[in-house]
């Protein structure tokens, strides 16, 4: 069994739905844990709603690219729409990490570019794994994760209803 990190984006329609929409059919792949929901300023294009973020951990035993059907096809059933590079989208499911696995070809790279950049999924993702290393750094020690401040606006138990 595989220990795969999934990050969670929504902001256009009813985010907290298609969010939990998502987390419910991902659950058909394997035990799930889920961090807790934040409210995130846009990174990219100023002119967007915030997004809702969040990270979740899918124990499974799947190929990374069949992991990424199974994320793209459940993106595609949401509706996905896309406006625009780093702009606003119904549901974006991003496969962050899948053990300590490094991967790339022209579909997908692990683990997932611009991770250690972004405190929109490094801090949950921390929720989930405090002592987690990505390219050999415990996460918790960057900058990015130190300075920022963002705050769950709800509890891991609120994906559970
Ligand atoms: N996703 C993007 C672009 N910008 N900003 C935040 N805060 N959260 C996201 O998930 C996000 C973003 C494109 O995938
Ligand atoms: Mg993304
Ligand atoms: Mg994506």
């Amino acid at each position: 069994m595989i220990t795969t990190y999934i990050g969670l984006g929504s902001n256009l329609g009813d985010s907290k739905e298609i969010l939990s929409e998502a987390v419910a059919k991902l659950h058909a792949y394997g035990d799930i844990r889920i961090s807790q929901l934040y409210s995130t300023p846009p990174m990219g294009p100023q002119d967007q709603p915030d997004y809702l973020n969040a990270v979740l951990e899918l124990m499974t035993d799947l190929e990374p690219l069949a992991l990424l059907d199974v994320l793209q096809h459940i993106e595609n059933e949401s509706g996905r729409v896309r406006l625009r590079r780093w702009g606003e989208r119904t549901l974006d499911l991003d496969l962050l990490l899948y053990d300590d696995v490094h991967f790339s070809d022209e579909r997908l790279t692990i683990p997932h570019i611009g991770l250690l950049e972004r405190d929109f999924v490094l801090i949950p993702l921390l929720d989930l794994n405090e002592s987690i290393k990505v390219h050999n750094q415990r996460i918790s020690e960057l900058d990015v994760v130190k300075n920022s401040t963002l705050k769950p606006i709800a509890p891991s138990s609120w994906w559970v209803k």
